[in-house]
């Protein structure tokens, strides 16, 4: 990068975050020698310290500090990987309300109502299933969660790319997660969530029917991390500066629009290029295509609380947006890579309970329950002394390990007579609430309803869903579940469980999430070329897409120069056919050629197995002459 170009890159993407995380990054120059941990100088880091006598060398010894170090350190590298979502790639970014943000009416948080502040944001997208190194393509729930570093504290939002969740209740995630984890006995399958133990578990579980349909639908195989939706899922609260309470959901909406792979393409980028998600996130903000989304809320007056069918404070249920509307209030961007991924996006975490003024929680027992948990699960995998919020952090929380603070304060106890960090009343609280009740294990009535928004969802997708788990499925959809138990070899039911409502709801099917201008923008195009193609009609192409803003890739038989049908120098191809396949782009080109140009490409078997496969994928296909398609299948 071109130091003007370094500079404007840093200023756009410079944040207090940033800044913070600057302070603790090392750069090395590198003709600076190799040190040990103490700060010594290293003159040999291959050979151990041997006895010797020139002839005969003898063994290893204890003495080499310098060996021990280098081995003990690398023994005890790796940290506990996350109970769920061990496997994730993350960025920075910022988040910034819009002008007159509608949240003002709900809540006086800054981070949601002032649009001149500028907050800064770190992301981690997950699977949940697999563990750190399973693949990105699996079928499964991603996650979704954002850090936010407000003056007042950091906020987080831990949320996944379905609207919905499993189950009802904390106490049964232990149960969910272990059916759909690797089974017990020989830790199989890795990175995918439709198996045995898990349609074992949702078949005898009925609350988990609507999350079951959403994760069998395409939303469990997202074409990218930058083109899903994120749900905050639970219900949490808001406070407004007239003291009136609100509930509150939140929705991520991507400016790309949702969209998904095709199964086969997700089975296949899973063995071709098990980072494929990850990559493309790191590639698309390297490109100058930060991916964008607008936060949006849904609100209700905590009046309305029991006005609908439904419990709103059921995480397995969607507030429809027909009923409670969406809210635009902000914008989220991602505009930087991290510099070491374990420090940075492994060492992350975050937690339901890191709210902000103003926001609040409710009684979801789902979200009570993962209050306890995050925290909790972090002890093991980071130990404690890890959050770093950019605002300021004062109290009497003190030492345990790795303790990198230090606290030149004489007193570690409140209250103390000099008046040091007294508790202030602007500080986080909720407004008073009543509550009272007969201590046992209950849900709500409404909770006992798990199949209405499993039908309406089904009834809101253009196409079936394949898979499902039929046991579960005719109280959905008797139609589908007789087409998946003939596919799947299972028994066929002579009458539905129960009749569809056949109601359909807005904001369910992925295909009401589009963009608002369809655009190429971050879409990788792949252009095959060979000696002898048309270099006009290659690089007119390259030149559009890329003002477009897609990313154009050049694949030919050979990594290297290749030549143009009149001789001349060409391009430089930056892949080679056998190390690239038709599913890691979004379309394709032929351009024109000489006869060798299109001999070479017909005779190899790649470039057509590339064509008929991106054919079968449904995608962009474009020829020019002898890169005509047509030339490949017709004779
Ligand atoms: Fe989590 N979840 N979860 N979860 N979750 C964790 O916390 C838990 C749930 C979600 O990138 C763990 O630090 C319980 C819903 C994300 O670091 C753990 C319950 C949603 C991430 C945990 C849920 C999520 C986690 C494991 C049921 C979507 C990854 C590592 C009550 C709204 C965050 C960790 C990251 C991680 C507990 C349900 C999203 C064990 C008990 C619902 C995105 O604490």
């Amino acid at each position: 990068m071109s130091t003007v170009i370094q500079q404007a890159f840093t200023s756009m993407t410079s944040n207090a975050k940033i800044a913070d995380l600057k302070r603790d990054t090392v750069t090395l120059s590198p003709a600076s020698g190799l040190t040990t941990d103490h700060g010594v100088l290293v003159s040999d880091t291959d050979n151990w310290l041997r006895a010797s006598d020139g002839n005969t060398i003898g063994p290893a010894l204890l003495e080499d500090q310098t060996a021990r170090e280098k081995i003990h350190r690398f023994d005890h590298e790796r940290i506990p990987e996350r109970v769920v979502h061990a496997r994730g790639a993350g960025a920075h970014g910022y988040f910034r309300a819009f002008e007159n943000s509608p949240a003002s009416k709900y809540t006086y948080a800054p981070v949601l109502t002032d649009s001149s502040r500028t907050t800064p944001v770190f992301v981690r997208f997950s699977t949940v299933q697999g563990s750190r190194g399973s693949a990105d393509t699996v079928r499964d729930v991603r996650g979704f969660a954002v850090k936010m570093y407000t003056d007042e504290g950091n906020w987080d939002i831990v949320g996944n790319n379905i609207p919905v969740f499993f189950i009802q209740d904390a106490i049964k995630f232990p149960d969910i997660i272990h059916a759909v984890k690797p089974e017990p006995h020989n830790e199989v399958p890795q990175g995918q969530s439709a198996h045995n133990s898990f349609w074992d578990f949702v078949g005898l579980q009925p609350e988990t029917a609507h999350m079951t349909c959403w994760v069998m639908s395409d939303r469990a195989i997202p074409r990218s991390y930058r083109m899903m939706q994120g749900f905050g899922v639970n219900t949490y609260t808001l406070i407004n500066s007239s003291g009136e309470r609100f509930f509150v959901k939140f929705h991520w909406q991507p400016e790309l629009g949702v969209h998904s792979l095709v199964w086969d393409e997700a089975l296949k980028i899973a063995g071709q290029d098990p980072d494929f998600h990850r990559k493309d996130l790191e590639e698309a903000i390297n490109n100058g295509a930060p991916p964008k989304w607008t936060l949006a809320i849904q609100i209700i007056a905590e009046k309305d609380e029991h006005n609908f069918e439904f419990d709103i404070l059921d995480a397995t249920k969607v507030w429809p947006i027909e009923l409670v509307p969406l809210q635009e209030v902000g914008e989220l961007v991602l505009n930087k890579t991290v510099d070491e991924y374990f420090s940075e996006t492994e060492q992350v975490a975050f937690r339901t309970s890191h709210v902000v003024p103003r926001i609040g929680f409710s009684d979801d027992p789902l979200l009570q329950g993962r209050n306890f948990s995050y925290f909790d699960t972090q002890i093991t995998r980071l130990g404690i002394n890890w959050e770093q919020p950019v605002c300021p952090v004062l109290n009497f929380q003190r030492d345990r390990q790795h303790q990198s603070h230090i606290n030149a304060c004489p007193v570690n106890y409140w209250p103390n007579r000099k008046g040091i960090a007294p508790p202030v009343p602007v500080g986080h609280q909720d407004l008073p609430q009543k509550v009272a009740g007969i201590k046992q294990r209950v849900r709500s009535p409404k909770f006992q309803e798990h199949f209405n928004q499993a039908q309406t969802f089904v009834n809101s997708l253009t196409l079936h869903a394949h898979e499902r788990a039929h046991l579960l499925l005719n109280n959905i959809d008797f139609d589908l579940t007789k087409e998946v138990a003939n596919n799947v070899g299972g028994l066929i039911p002579d009458t539905p469980a129960r009749p569809n409502h056949g109601k359909k709801a807005a904001g369910l099917s992925q295909l009401d999430f589009v963009p608002k201008q369809p655009t190429i923008k971050s879409r990788r195009i792949a252009i095959l070329v060979a000696d002898g193609f048309n270099s006009s009609d290659a690089t007119v192409m390259k030149t559009v897409l890329k003002a477009g803003g897609a990313v154009p890739f050049i694949i030919a038989p050979r990594r290297g120069q290749i030549t143009t049908s009149s001789g001349g120098e060409g391009v430089f191809a930056d892949h080679h056919f056998e190390g690239q396949r038709s599913t890691m782009y979004d379309a394709l080109y032929i351009p024109g050629g000489n006869e060798l140009f299109g001999k070479t490409l017909r005779q190899n078997g790649r470039v057509v197995h590339w064509i008929a496969e991106a054919f079968a994928h449904c995608k962009a296909i474009a020829g020019i002459g002898e890169g005509g398609v047509r030339v490949f299948f017709v004779p």
